[in-house]
């Protein structure tokens, strides 16, 4: 080997070093904006986060995050490069961070899980809003909680709600006369100490409600 062939492979030797100390230190990361990073977990047909929110070139922690919790999941899971998976626990079991090293579409120096990996991460989310029906004006006595429709109140609640109470924005409803959404109805969109006032109108709501629908705002 000459002096010109010797230095040449003292550079490519180099190169080659350089090369494979820059891989690892430039391992995929996680992005703390996204919520807190719980690592790298697998996955299976029958998904171990159930809601399946997107698959677009956008995709990354901090997209899938944000339509977790706009869907009211508190875990968000970003698998395969472009997925989005949301649920209310982790399932499955933790594999080595090497597992979920695939570039995200959407930010290829994030990690987005792997196949069959979920890059999963945590944040709290606010309870849904509910609707109080108090079986008292003035909102007193008992209450029952709405969160979603309910064709019947029960035989304890039928035609007994008479105020009504809206503890956080985001909620309406309407009260229907009889089970199944039938009979007259009237949309509430405020809280109301006393149903009886709707009797100006036409109709005393006091104590009539057997179904209440209930709608986001
Ligand atoms: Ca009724």
């Amino acid at each position: 080997m000459n002096t010109r062939h010797l230095l040449a492979f003292v550079i490519v030797a180099l190169t080659a070093c350089t090369t494979a100390e820059t891989t690892n230190t430039n391992a995929l990361t996680s992005d703390y904006a996204a919520g807190e990073y719980l690592g790298c977990w697998s996955d299976d047909a029958a998904r171990a986060l159930p809601f399946f929110a997107a698959e677009d070139a956008t995709m990354e922690p901090l997209v899938c995050r944000n339509l977790c919790t706009a869907a009211g999941y508190p875990y968000a899971g970003v698998q395969y490069s472009t997925q989005c998976f949301c649920g209310d626990s982790i399932g499955r079991e933790q594999r080595p961070e090497e597992e979920c090293q695939t570039p995200c579409y959407g930010n290829p120096y994030l990690a987005c899980g792997g196949p069959w990996r979920n890059s999963i991460y945590y944040a709290p989310v606010a309870p849904p809003p509910v609707v109080r029906l108090y079986r008292e004006p003035n909102w007193q006595g008992d209450y029952l909680e709405l969160r979603t429709n309910t064709a019947f109140v029960g035989w304890d609640w039928n035609d007994q709600i008479s105020s009504v109470y809206f503890p956080q924005p985001g909620l309406a409803i309407t009260l229907h006369e009889h089970a199944n959404y039938e009979g007259g109805r009237i949309y509430i969109a405020g809280s109301i100490p006393d149903l009886s006032i709707f009797s100006a109108i036409g109709t005393n709501w006091s104590d009539r409600a057997s179904s209440v629908e209930v709608h986001r705002r």
